[in-house]
């Protein structure tokens, strides 16, 4: 049977690993070593006790890489190039390859450039982790799985199947690139000012955060018009309202890397951004100041 090889231990990369587990064969990549049991709770509260074969970049000698189904890369977007460049050495080159990146940084950059097939996956599964030997499922969602210009259409369908099999609903789409545009506007919108000011998603609701978000809101969506980025049914404005209030009692990822110390995501989701705006003379001073607050607090010398 093939493996699946997932690279980046958080919450994402755990949640597959430990569903994958329950089918095929996986293993489990991370700059340092983690516990081989790992508990998965599920959104109905059980707890699923699964062993995993976890390996840190000393150990890669001990992977057979000839058998791959694919790798999963479920780093932080900052971490993707690292990662991959301890990877890529063993790699044969006609293993397929799926990003789960949030932002749109590595995701054109590697499928230009990689000779492999090289898949991008979205995902609205919710998933925080309990410590290094557990995961928590906090909710079902939906993954899109696809090229970014709609090439190996039948691996992306295998893939989907693979994993709405084991409990992650998949689609393989042939937009993908759309639907990552949309997610950065969700995550461009909610991600900085969360992290920022500290809050759970809903509380951008309030009074005080509300006129922000719509001020982000008006930015993003002339970006995404620029880019020719064709809008969800409602809008982009009633997307991202959606979302808060889906995820209202969430801490969005950049709020978690801020309170656990870790660097952000700013660069992967606020720079495709800016670099539209730019490309296109648009004035974007909310996502600018934005952009600026996270360099200069990961990079204080950076003013
Ligand atoms: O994707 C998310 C994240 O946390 O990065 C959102 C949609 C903002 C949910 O919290």
């Amino acid at each position: 049977m093939t493996r699946h090889l997932i690279v980046g231990p958080g919450a994402m990369g755990r949640l597959l690993a430990l569903h994958l587990a329950e089918q095929q064969p996986v293993t489990l990549l991370g700059r340092r070593s983690l516990p081989h049991c790992q508990t998965l709770t599920t959104p109905e509260g059980e707890c699923r006790h699964r062993s995993l074969e976890c390996l840190t970049p000393d150990s890669l000698e001990r992977l057979d890489t000839s058998r791959l189904a694919a790798v999963h890369l479920v780093t932080k977007a900052y971490a993707t190039d690292a990662a991959l460049a301890t990877l890529a050495p063993r790699l044969p080159s006609d293993t397929p390859l799926v990003l789960w990146q949030n932002g749109f940084d590595s995701q054109p950059r590697l499928t230009r450039h990689r000779q492999g097939p090289t898949l991008c996956a979205t995902t609205t599964e919710g998933a925080y982790s309990s410590g290094d030997d557990g995961v928590v499922h906090a909710g079902h969602g939906q993954t899109w799985i696809g090229h970014l210009d709609g090439r190996y259409p039948e691996l992306a369908a295998d893939l989907a199947a693979t994993l709405s099999a084991i409990g992650i609903p998949t689609l393989a789409v042939d937009d993908i690139r759309v639907r990552l545009w949309h997610k950065l506007a969700v995550n461009a919108a909610i991600n900085p000012l969360v992290a920022h000011f500290r809050l759970r998603n809903g509380q951008l609701r309030e009074p005080r955060f509300r006129p922000m978000v719509d001020a982000i809101i008006e930015e993003v969506t002339r970006v995404m018009t620029a880019e020719a980025i064709p809008p969800p049914p409602h809008g982009f404005s009633a997307m991202i309202w959606e979302v808060i209030a889906a995820t209202a009692e969430n801490r969005a990822s950049m709020l978690q890397d801020v309170l656990a110390g870790r660097p952000t995501e700013h660069d992967a989701i606020l720079l495709p951004l800016l670099q539209t705006a730019r490309e296109n003379g648009l004035d974007m001073p909310h996502l600018a100041a934005l952009h600026q607050q996270f360099t200069t607090r990961q990079h204080p010398g950076k003013a």
